[in-house]
């Protein structure tokens, strides 16, 4: 797909893969959406790849989690903006690492109401769009947590699975309307996201990626470029991406000596 006068909307664009995806993206010179709760970030972000890249920015600061703030924000767009090429559903997180008998429930609706409800929101507001234009491509951010289950993991990875089953339902839904339908599912990458699983505990958010070399955010955000390059008749419809150093959610080679 050509990039000029193409729109990218991203969900979570404040920090890590979202983040990444816009800064590769704006450096194609595609016109973006981008969203976040943080108001100073995203709107630095936004101004930044404007005056950097030349490309139109439009930064919607709201929570996914909220449907009336979704419904505002993606359901009253700007005329300039509602024809919507790509969306992006990134915005997400995992709290915490604690069995379901010992689970806190905040946590648990964080999850599901961010990982899934956020991205089923987006969706339903994005997607009528782009089946009045017969075009459109939506790539969602799943998790190698959504093909396998850890121990601890449980909600996070149920979120993952959920929009595994969600973006194959997706694109069979979508399918006669010529709308592509993508996952990404990368393994550990480094980003703010073991940060927030910790609670802002940050040698244990450290610990984590010690002792190998953890995917980027700008590989995820470099494999995104390349789908939504594809020519029109090519659908990246899934793709597993982790480190070198991992083989499942739980398996890694550390302090390996070369
Ligand atoms: P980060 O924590 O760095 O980024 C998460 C982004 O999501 C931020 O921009 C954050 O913005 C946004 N976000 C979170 N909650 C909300 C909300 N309620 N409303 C709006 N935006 C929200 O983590 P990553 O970049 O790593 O995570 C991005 C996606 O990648 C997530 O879906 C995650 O599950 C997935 N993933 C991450 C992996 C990893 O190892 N890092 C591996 C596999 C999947 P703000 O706080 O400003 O709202
Ligand atoms: C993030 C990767 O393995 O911590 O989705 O769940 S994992």
């Amino acid at each position: 797909m050509s990039s000029e006068n193409k729109t990218v909307c991203i969900t979570g664009a404040t920090s890590g893969i979202g983040e990444a995806v816009a800064r590769r993206l704006a450096a194609d010179r595609y016109d973006l959406i981008m969203t976040g709760r943080r108001h100073d970030r995203l709107t630095a972000l936004a101004e930044q790849l404007s005056t950097d890249c030349g490309v139109a920015t439009l930064p919607l600061c709201f929570d996914v989690r909220d449907p009336q703030q979704v419904e505002a924000h993606i359901g009253r767009l700007p005329e300039r903006w509602q024809a919507i090429d790509v969306l992006v559903n990134n915005a997400g997180l995992a709290v915490e690492l604690r069995p379901v008998h010992d689970g806190l429930l905040d946590d648990w609706e964080r999850m599901i109401d961010t990982n899934l409800k956020g991205m089923l929101y987006m969706t339903r507001l994005v997607a009528p769009r782009m089946i009045a234009r017969r075009t459109g491509h939506i790539i969602n951010i799943g998790s190698i947590a959504g093909r396998e289950v850890y121990p601890n993991g449980n909600v996070y990875c149920a979120t993952k699975q959920a929009v595994d089953a969600l973006t194959k339902g997706l694109r069979m839904e979508l399918l006669p309307f010529g709308i592509r339908v993508s996952q990404v599912a990368p393994g550990a990458v480094e980003t703010e996201f073991s940060i927030v699983r910790f609670k802002g505990d940050r040698p244990r958010a450290n610990a984590v990626y010690s002792g190998f070399e953890p995917l980027h955010a700008a590989d995820v955000a470099d494999l995104i470029a390349y789908m939504i390059g594809c020519p029109p008749h090519v659908n990246i419809a899934d793709v597993l991406i982790v480190p070198a150093a991992q083989a499942s959610t739980t398996l890694f080679e550390r302090d390996r000596a070369h």
